[in-house]
């Protein structure tokens, strides 16, 4: 199949699961063709089945905001007509499917048919696509699109109860590519960080509200103050700041350390004992998968899909949202020495269940019935 998949070139979350998706078909056999404003992080090597065509979008003095799904829509009518592309899947509803839907009637109006798979990944619906600024045009080209997957059954419910679609939604859940994530040797970094045998917490995020770093921060301060231990933060955005005000006013900079943007996060999950993410909202939780990969147990809330991956008290635990003290606890238990070794394997094998080989067969099949449907 010749695939054109749209998607946010992220360090994490939709676009890196578009990006792991199109490299996967790749290695296939399938013809990828990455359509996107800028290469995604993740897309740095050379293959000959993957293309990437960057969105160009000119601006103008009369554009108080550069109008990127004309530009997009427009990239995609070019890209299928000279790539001759069998179909497009955009990733994130927002404007990625409505993009969609206009570059298929551009292409109908011009008598060729491409068909549309959306994959639905969590804000698009949950946060950002419910909003009544966006409603009518996310619920429309959902129902437009020929084909639509979401990556929990949590997102999938969500999405019938928020919006009026009247479309199947195949549940696909996100998947790890075990060969890269893997628990490596990288002793010689754990000790430069924990140099007297701490035990090392990390969380990793886009650093949005909706992730509740506050309550990773208030979880590690307590148990700190009982197991000697260290907290690395991965990633950055708008919380940054507050959260390394919060850090410094609790008097525990020295044991945290904020990383920035990381693209190789799993060796610095290679040396975690625990991850944590107590997010407000979360569809699946890739971060909370890519760390069970390298073997390492979850702190996690119960929100949205994540408790279709953290298995309470086997890959971890889950508390309710906000519950700082119940995860405190549970990050006790879990680092106790005589817990740890079984929780690690746990992580691993839970991980196996969403190896890439798995799960991409689903989306080929999905793609094969999209077509023969079209
Ligand atoms: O919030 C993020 O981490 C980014 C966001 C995105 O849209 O890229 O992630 C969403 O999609 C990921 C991939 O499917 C999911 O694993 C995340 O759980 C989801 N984030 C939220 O639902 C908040």
């Amino acid at each position: 199949m010749k695939i054109g998949i749209v998607c946010y070139p992220t360090f994490g979350g939709s676009g890196v699961v578009a990006t792991e998706l199109g490299k996967g078909l790749a290695k296939n056999g399938h013809q990828v063709h990455f359509i996107t404003y800028q290469q995604p992080p993740r897309l740095d090597f050379f293959n000959e089945n993957v293309f990437y065509h960057e969105v160009n979008i000119p601006t103008y003095p009369l554009f108080q905001y550069a109008p990127y799904e004309s530009a997009l829509a427009s990239a995609m009518v070019n890209v299928v007509l000279n790539q001759n592309v069998d179909l497009l899947h955009v990733h994130y509803a927002i404007p990625h499917a409505s993009a969609a839907y206009m570059a298929k009637m551009i292409l109908r109006s011009q008598g060729r048919t491409i068909p549309v798979v959306t994959t639905l990944h969590g804000t698009d619906i949950t946060l950002v696509g419910k909003d009544e600024s966006y409603e009518p045009v996310v619920t429309f080209s959902i129902n437009e699109s020929d084909g639509v997957t979401s990556v929990s059954e949590n997102l999938r419910q969500d999405t019938y109860k928020h919006f009026n679609v009247h479309r199947e939604i195949e549940v696909i859940p996100n998947f790890i590519d075990l060969s890269r994530f893997r628990r490596q040797q990288k002793e010689h970094f754990k000790k430069a960080i924990c140099p007297n045998g701490e035990k090392l917490i990390v969380h990793t995020s886009n650093f949005r509200r909706v992730k509740r770093i506050d309550d990773a921060v208030m979880m590690f301060y307590h148990v700190q103050q009982q197991t000697p231990a260290k907290l690395l933060l991965v990633g950055d955005g708008p919380e940054r700041a507050r959260i390394e005000r919060l850090v410094r006013d609790l008097g525990i900079y020295d044991q945290v350390r904020f990383l920035g943007k990381l693209d190789a996060v799993e060796e610095v999950l290679s040396v975690a004992d625990l991850f944590v993410m107590p997010s407000e909202n979360e569809s699946f939780g890739l971060a909370a998968l890519e760390a069970l990969a390298c073997e390492v147990p979850l702190i996690t809330s119960n929100a949205g899909g994540l408790p279709e991956l953290n298995i309470q008290g086997v890959t971890g635990f889950l508390s309710p949202v906000g519950d700082v003290a119940d995860m405190v606890k549970n990050a006790l238990y879990i680092l106790d020495d005589e817990h740890l070794p079984t929780f690690k394997e746990n992580a691993l094998a839970r991980a196996k269940e969403f190896e890439l080989s798995r799960i991409l067969p689903l989306y080929e099949a999905h793609y094969e019935r999209v077509l023969q449907a079209s």
